[in-house]
């Protein structure tokens, strides 16, 4: 099957004299960036300083965040600052390639589920409405998992840069479970348990938003709640991110070199509803391309995930249902109830 890339899309409207595109493109006008985003005063989203000697600190502020955020951006988180822009320069030079090269490693079109490769999403939404971007999905971890047909060759780099991150976003991720868990009183290792232990996957996706000649009335990813358990994403220099905080949409700062950390609906679950999962958007640029890089830490498909034992009691039952991650994804993705 044919599929339209919206990389192809905008770079035939960039000769059209006419800022148009085309109407599937056009969001119904309460999801409007332009309608919708608060303008006014609001308070910036946390960031959190990783390297804090004071470990009681930082598990404070992380906890804090993902309780009244559910989302925060972590600075002096580890990584090498030559990790990540090998990481972007290699997921650039990705898109940049001739379609036919790109379209190597699209996704199969049968099976179920989140697939691995080069996609563009695929069924319009409820409104009939598209999004703004292209995408590329594979897992980074565990080895016993990766499935390299959905790596792309070229640039020769691109293995090398996908391994190196991986080996350093597992140690952020170790430390973010580790706070979460501490954060409840928890022993330090339960909330990694909780999520999957060492078998959870991470699964990379680069999102691709090229200039969009109408961003006040499209969306390069619509609003959601991550099925991850956590979420740990590298932007690039144009800013798009917005979350939704006391029912308005506000902007992510871009703070160089900060990893924006979303805590995602397994946390949730797992903590029994004290820390949220942040539903999200990402608008897009008129001029410039927007890159991101999430890696989505998740349960392996048969882990069942439910609240804690610890955070539930007669006076606190269990708000969430415990099941497998494979029925989670699955009522998420075609939006049956949980
Ligand atoms: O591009 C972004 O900043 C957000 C991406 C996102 O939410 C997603 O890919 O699920």
């Amino acid at each position: 099957m044919e599929v339209e890339r919206v990389q192809a899309v905008a770079s035939l409207l960039s000769h059209a004299t006419q800022d148009t595109i085309p109407t599937e493109f056009i969001r119904p006008e309460k999801e409007q960036p332009a309608i919708t985003t608060f303008r006014g005063p609001v308070p910036e989203i946390p960031t959190i300083d990783l390297s804090d000697p004071d470990e009681e600190n930082i598990v404070r502020s992380v906890a804090k965040a993902s309780k009244e955020w559910g989302i925060f951006q972590v600075v002096n988180h580890g990584i090498p600052t030559d990790v990540i822009s090998n990481l972007q320069a290699a997921g650039r030079h990705f898109f940049e390639l001739p379609q036919e090269e790109k379209e190597v490693y699209a996704k199969p079109t049968s099976g179920e589920g989140i697939k691995e490769g080069y996609g563009t999403q695929l069924q319009k939404d409820l409104e009939g409405k598209k999004s703004w971007g292209d995408h590329l999905f594979h897992r980074i971890w565990p080895t016993s998992k990766l499935n390299y047909q959905f790596w792309p060759k070229n640039p020769p780099s691109y293995r090398e840069a996908n391994e190196m991150y991986a080996k350093y976003v597992r140690e952020v991720a170790d430390k973010l479970f580790r706070s979460l868990s501490l954060g409840l009183g928890l022993e330090g290792h339960v909330m990694k348990d909780g999520a999957g232990g060492e078998e959870i996957e991470h699964m990379m996706k680069i999102n691709y938003y090229p200039p969009c000649p109408r961003p006040d009335l499209a969306l390069g990813v619509v609003a959601h709640t991550d099925f991850s358990a956590i979420t740990i994403l590298v932007p690039n220099d144009v800013p798009g991110l917005q979350v939704l905080k006391d029912e308005r949409w506000i902007d992510a700062k871009y703070i160089p070199n900060a990893l924006i950390i979303h805590i995602g609906d397994q946390i949730e679950v797992l903590s029994n509803g004290i820390y949220k999962s942040v539903l999200h958007r990402s608008t897009v640029d008129k001029g410039k391309t927007r890159m991101s890089w999430p890696v989505f830490l998740e349960p392996p498909g048969e882990f069942v995930v439910g609240p804690l034992p610890q955070l539930v009691s007669e006076e606190n039952p269990p708000k969430y249902k415990a099941k497998k991650f494979k029925d989670y994804a699955y009522c998420k993705l075609n939006k049956l109830p949980q």
